[in-house]
């Protein structure tokens, strides 16, 4: 393309400091240098975790360009990158897979010693490619969405169908994938399975989803807010509670209508109490529980060590374990298949110029997704 090889000055929104609205400002992206990957992007969607940084709960340096659930397009690939090439439709990957470090390496894991969930903002050569008025600007999470271009290391980028539709698919790059993969993946709910969900946001319904696809027997979804059930079992829920309604904790609300508690249970809420009374929702010497929900940060959690000797096992999981550029692929193909639908999840389709009213929409509830499109 025309651009490679030159800075590339584009509109993104930056955060200048904690707590302050974004800034839509114009930003010079510097040409990708080896190993990785310049990219157009095409459409992003709004997740809790870009708000988290905001407000300070996610660690991160200012000014910084955040986003991480996008899909896009390269415009231009620096030397030695052999996995994607300029034009191919792309999902820029907050949990990158190297495919070299011991994680990488093991089937079963997903958390790759190149992810940046510490808050360093540079890609792997230690520098950022985005300056504005004159400044450093720094990246997020390996990806840096909310921006027309970005730049990413080759091991944080994945090639996926060119057919597929950007404003659904960028689904996958976060939300979905995560709460999907708690179920079919980490969790590994089997068919005819009794499963609770407690928290029914974007990532509680797409962990219903999972269940269901997995085909769970009976699945009860979790919320204080009884708005949030049509939703849930439009997609696959069997029955929804509320803890208002009941005096005892759910756990116990759980016991008595599953015989004994169910076999799986997902906290997709980040709560320590939800935490807990879903590891005890579980059945007592057979059941997983899944952590979705992003734990608050420097918080222990007391619990009676019972719980887990009697035989349940307790785990967590980031984007639903899966292995980045090996999964996403072929979660687009089972998207394309229709296999699963994402309608449910979009709520919002704006520009990305109104970005501002994105995160007004998720913090005041209204929203479950919100896309935006560039
Ligand atoms: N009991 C029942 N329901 C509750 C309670 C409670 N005590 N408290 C809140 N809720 C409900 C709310 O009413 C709401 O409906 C739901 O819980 C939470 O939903 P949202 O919309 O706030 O959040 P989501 O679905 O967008 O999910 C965000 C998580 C809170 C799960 C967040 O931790 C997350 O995004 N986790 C993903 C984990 C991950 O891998 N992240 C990495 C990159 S983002
Ligand atoms: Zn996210």
């Amino acid at each position: 393309m025309a651009t490679a090889g030159k800075v590339i000055k584009c509109k993104a929104a930056v955060l200048w400091e904690q707590n302050k609205p974004f800034s839509i400002e114009e930003v010079e992206v510097a040409p990708p240098k080896a190993k990785e990957v310049r990219i157009k992007i095409l459409a992003t969607g709004i997740c809790r975790s870009d708000d988290h940084v905001m407000k300070g709960t996610l660690a991160s340096k200012f000014p910084v360009i955040v986003g991480h659930e996008a899909v896009g397009v390269v415009e231009s690939i620096g030397e030695g990158v052999t996995t994607v090439k300029p034009g191919d439709k792309v999902i820029p990957l907050f949990a990158p897979q190297c495919r070299e470090c011991k994680s990488c390496r093991n089937p079963d894991a997903n958390l790759c010693i190149m992810s940046d969930f510490t808050g360093r903002g540079v890609l792997a050569d230690g520098t950022t490619r985005f300056t504005c008025r004159g400044k450093t600007v720094y990246h997020f999470a390996s990806t840096s969405t909310f921006t027309e271009y970005t730049v990413v290391d080759e091991f944080a980028v994945v090639k996926i169908d060119d057919a597929a539709p950007s404003e659904k698919i960028c689904l996958l790059g976060c939300a979905f994938s995560t709460g999907y993969g708690a179920a079919v993946k980490t969790g590994k709910v089997t068919p005819g399975s009794t499963c609770a969900v407690f928290g029914l946001g974007g990532v509680g319904l797409s962990v219903i989803m999972g269940c269901k696809l997995a085909g769970a027997s009976r699945i009860i979804g979790i919320d204080l807010n009884k708005d949030k059930f049509e939703k849930a079992m439009a997609v696959g829920a069997t029955e929804c509670i509320s803890p208002k309604d009941f005096t005892k904790p759910i756990s116990e609300v759980l016991s008595e209508m599953t015989e004994d508690s169910v076999d799986y249970s997902f906290e997709a809420i980040g709560h320590l109490e939800t935490m807990i009374d879903a590891l005890k929702s579980c059945q007592k010497n057979y059941g997983t529980c899944v952590l979705v929900g992003v734990p608050p940060p420097a918080k222990m959690l007391a619990y009676d060590p019972m719980l887990l000797f009697m035989g349940r096992t307790w785990k967590g999981c980031i984007f639903g374990g899966w292995k980045s550029r090996d999964h996403v692929p072929k979660l687009v193909t089972d998207f394309m298949a229709k296999k699963f639908d994402l309608d449910q999840l979009i709520t919002h389709v704006l520009p990305f110029k109104s970005i501002q009213e994105g995160f007004e929409l998720l913090n005041s509830g209204k929203s479950i997704r919100t896309v935006l499109t560039f």
